[in-house]
């Protein structure tokens, strides 16, 4: 999708991420005839296909596990004009008035500010009595190595590649700003020692929890997007709950509401919605 006389709203780095998430109404649907019902689904069809065949661009298809919705969509590209186009042709594609959106978040993957520097690593974790003497040969192998797994994470963060694991999880949070508990007047160095604590929890779910934090400050209500894909809905029970007794989600964090999902092929999407 291209719209030549406008100039792209690229972001400086990383991704536009949308999560859309519909209700089907089922009385207007049944006013379709057999034939009007295939054409809309075609057209669905077609349209995923063509998001998914765009540069940069990736569109996860879910069916929503309560009736909080129906189905869930979650959108990353580069160009935000690109991102609202299908947005918006995305709601009419089975027609007007069949998907109508119960709930949206705009957000922007992002680099952290809490990233370890190559310094720190050497200063924090290599250069402890029990670490390897520096220039040594160990010392070079593990520098080397957290090199390569800070800019294999770097890219990831700006530019993820989802897996198609089933069981993906949605919530928006905020760091709490009340009274004692206000994650932005803690100085920087007090936030990155938490947020340490925090990584050392997620990495304990690595392999069994992909997240992907795309940052919302300004764009929507809360400051994050907190996306997890997992292949057993109960690790993402786990990891929730072993987080709320992290200092950083125990006393600075406030969530909104969790949307549950599981990617479907759309041909199964639509008999799961009962289309
Ligand atoms: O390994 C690293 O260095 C990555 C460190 C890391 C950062 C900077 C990290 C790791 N996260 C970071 C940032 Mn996270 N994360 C959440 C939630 O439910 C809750 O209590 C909180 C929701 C989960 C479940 C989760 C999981 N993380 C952030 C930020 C941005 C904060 C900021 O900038 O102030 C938020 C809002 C956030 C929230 N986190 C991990 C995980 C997991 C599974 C990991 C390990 C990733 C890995 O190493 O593979």
């Amino acid at each position: 999708m291209s719209e030549p006389s406008l100039p792209p709203l690229v972001p400086r780095e990383g991704w536009h991420v949308m999560h859309l998430f519909y209700q089907v109404d089922h009385a207007q649907w049944s006013l379709f005839s057999d034939e009007e019902k295939r054409q809309a689904m075609t057209r669905l069809t077609g349209l995923v296909q063509e998001i998914r065949a765009t540069p940069d661009t990736q569109l996860l298809s879910f069916a929503i596990a309560t009736p909080k919705a129906d189905l869930g969509f979650m959108l990353l590209t580069p160009d935000l004009h690109v991102a609202n186009a299908f947005e918006k042709l995305l709601s009419l594609s089975l027609g007007p008035e069949i998907l109508s959106p119960v709930y949206s978040y705009l957000s922007q993957t992002e680099a952290s500010e809490y990233t370890p520097t190559r310094e720190q690593y050497i200063a924090e974790t290599l250069g402890g009595d029990k670490g390897p003497a520096a220039g040594s040969p160990e010392f070079t192998t593990a520098l080397k190595e957290f090199d390569a797994r800070m800019a294999h994470y770097l890219k990831f963060r700006l530019y993820p590649a989802l897996p198609d694991w089933p069981v993906i999880c949605f919530y928006p949070m905020s760091k709490r700003r009340s009274g004692r508990d206000n994650w932005y007047a803690l100085d920087f160095e007090t936030r990155r020692a938490l947020m340490a604590g925090h990584a050392r929890v997620g990495r304990t779910y690595s392999g069994r929890i992909l997240q992907v934090i795309s940052g919302s400050t300004g764009l929507d209500e809360y400051e994050w997007g907190v996306t997890l894909l997992a292949k057993d809905s109960g690790d993402v029970k786990a990891i929730v709950y072993e987080m709320r007794f992290d200092e950083v989600s125990a006393r600075y964090a406030d969530f909104g509401d969790f949307y549950i999902g599981m990617q479907l092929p759309l041909d199964l999407l639509f008999r799961r919605l009962c289309l």
